[in-house]
């Protein structure tokens, strides 16, 4: 469904089949760029998912620097993997924007991760959706408006759904209130990975 607001959410748009197709992008990324823990910007209080990237930038917070996209990898120093052409495909059946993401930042969840509300704010072009992509055990997801305090949505996102947050949902407060857990069998492990595909400087 697709509200006024600009809020796509499409629930099982990717089969088990493409579900597969996606993770073995994902383990393909790790081997190359693991998963590293983000921290908070001043705290340097950490966040509770470990992060990667795939694509020419990726999205990194540490406390020195703060939140930031950057061509390489914060431990390694290597630049990211590239962002597999099915992304890019998924990018484009469902935007109409002029160009490819450059960032697909891939978000690690074990069952007590959480997601604190937040808006993503640090692409410098606000026209392009992000897309977000869900794989694994279901988690709660809760999207509200442009203020904190504005009431928000709650929405069970489960392995293969996909949503796009465009329009004025773009700038929208969002986050991830809990992993349910064993709800999926995609994964060996339990838990839950969401990739945000993301264009950050205007086309
Ligand atoms: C998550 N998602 O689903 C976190 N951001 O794990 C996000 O933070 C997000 O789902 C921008 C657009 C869509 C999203
Ligand atoms: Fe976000």
């Amino acid at each position: 469904m697709t509200d006024a607001a600009g809020l796509r959410h499409l629930p099982g748009y990717l089969n088990a089949r493409e579900q597969t197709l996606v993770l073995q992008r994902v383990r393909a990324v790790i081997s190359d760029a693991p998963p590293f823990v983000p921290r908070m910007p001043r705290t340097g209080r950490p966040f509770s998912v470990r992060m990667t990237n795939c694509g020419p930038l990726g999205w990194v917070s540490d406390q020195a620097g703060g939140y930031r996209y950057q061509a390489t990898h914060p431990e390694t120093g290597r630049p990211w993997p590239a962002m597999p052409p099915m992304l890019i495909d998924l990018w484009r059946a469902l935007t109409a924007y002029p160009a490819q993401p450059e960032a697909c930042l891939i978000n690690f969840y074990a069952a007590g991760a959480r997601m604190g509300a937040h808006r993503d704010a640090d692409e410098e072009d606000k026209a392009a959706p992000v897309v977000s992509i869900s794989l694994g055990d279901d988690a709660i997801f809760h999207v509200g408006g442009a203020r904190r305090n504005d009431p928000k949505q709650r929405i069970r996102l489960r392995s293969g759904d996909v949503v796009v947050l465009g329009g004025a949902a773009r700038m929208a407060y969002h986050g991830i209130d809990r992993i349910l857990p064993a709800t999926s069998r995609l994964l060996a492990e339990s838990g839950r990975i969401n990739l945000t595909l993301r264009r950050v400087n205007k086309a």
